[in-house]
């Protein structure tokens, strides 16, 4: 395969309502839509999900559009791919910047299905036709409207919830949703809040029943993590932020610094790096799910192709489209069914780009040729 063409569309679409974490609100998912044009005339989307500032991780939108037109576009150019598997070693010199390679590396592989006239799912071999799926809420600004927040998205069918928390906004606040949903399973996502001597206020969570404490020290850290999981006695230790690659996972696994791997695709640099690790958690019985970074329609159909694989057992952050977005860019909605979320079996990521949507929503647009 050779690359002809490459499109690049700054996106911005509104949330339906404000997300807000231990680091800031988001009040929209902004990122580029990429679309990669093969010789046959095939395009291959990717979703470049670096957020504009640089504090879930150190790249930026901006920065990491510059990275994927200046360095990855480039070492494509020109050049015969045979596989998919062979972006991520082309890119291998390139250090970090996870996203940006993910963004192009994952249209490769959308347009390596396409060529094969199959599925994603099915060309990264995964089985399952639907996946069981949970949401992530933002902190509320109270306990009654966290309560009354998780109400809603369990009436609507989520069977899982994962609650942000941050100091001061941690142990009642889960009490109280545990007392109100006393059997609901429950997750605990810190970004990074606490510091070494909050360890005795995380060790009390471990009374509430909550399934997982995602990320709640440095994104360098490994012993603190080992520390914690250490201490509890039921709560799992689950990793985000500080999980960039195979190499990574490794490491925490020999530190016992986590049970369990939220596992972004575009975190860790590609669909190729994604599915080491998925095995790799597998064979060593560490968890491993898919998380999220709320995606628009292309970057969810990643997510939804990569959890059908059967590594995946436990319920992602992988929400139906209305839980984001009164209007994608895509033509399907993921939809809510039973709490879960349907595998789409058309060709690549098998959704559709929805040009009318993308103009409104799109702030520019640019074309490059490669050759
Ligand atoms: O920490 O998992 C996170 C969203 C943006 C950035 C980081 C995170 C999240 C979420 C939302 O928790 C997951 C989703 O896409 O629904
Ligand atoms: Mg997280």
């Amino acid at each position: 395969m050779k690359l002809n063409k490459a499109y690049l569309y700054k996106v911005h679409l509104p949330l339906v309502s404000p997300f807000r974490t231990s680091y800031g609100i988001l009040h929209q998912k902004s990122f580029y839509l990429i679309g990669l044009e093969d010789e046959l005339g095939n395009i291959g989307y990717g979703e470049l999900e670096a957020f504009p500032l640089p504090d879930y991780t150190e790249e930026t939108l901006e920065g990491a559009k510059q990275v994927v037109t200046d360095f990855l576009l480039e070492e494509l150019s020109g050049k015969e791919i045979e596989q998919p598997e062979q972006v991520s070693q082309i890119f291998a010199w390139i250090r970090g910047n996870e996203m940006a390679k993910a963004s192009v590396e994952s249209a490769c592989y959308d347009l390596f299905a396409k060529r094969q006239k199959t599925s994603l799912a099915h060309f990264i071999g995964a089985k399952k036709k639907e996946i069981s799926v949970g949401v992530s809420i933002g902190i509320q600004k109270n306990k009654r409207s966290l309560v009354e927040k998780v109400r809603s998205y369990v009436s609507a069918g989520y069977g899982r919830v994962k609650v942000k928390i941050q100091p001061g906004a941690d142990f009642s606040y889960l009490k109280a949703v545990r007392d109100e949903f006393p059997e609901l399973p429950l997750l605990a996502d810190a970004n990074s809040a606490y510091k070494e001597e909050d360890l005795n206020d995380l060790l009390r969570l471990d009374q509430l029943n909550i399934t997982m404490i995602e990320q709640p020290f440095g994104v360098r850290d490994l012993w603190l993590h080992a520390e914690l999981q250490k201490r509890l006695e039921r709560m799992a230790v689950c990793l985000d932020e500080n999980i960039r690659s195979l190499e990574d996972v490794k490491q925490a696994f020999t530190f016992g610094s986590c049970r369990a791997i939220n596992l972004k695709m575009a975190r860790v640099g590609g669909l190729q790096e994604a599915l080491q690790i998925a095995e790799f958690c597998k064979q060593r019985k560490i968890i491993v799910w898919c998380g999220g970074m709320l995606e628009a329609g292309v970057g969810r159909a990643y997510n939804v192709a990569l959890a059908a694989r059967n590594e995946f057992q436990f319920p992602g952050d992988i929400s139906a489209t209305d839980r984001y977005f009164e209007q994608d860019i895509i033509k399907q909605n993921f939809e809510l069914i039973n709490g879960k979320i349907h595998v789409p079996e058309g060709m690549g990521i098998g959704v559709e780009i929805d040009e009318q949507a993308l103009s409104r929503f799109a702030e520019s647009f640019e074309t490059i040729l490669l050759d």
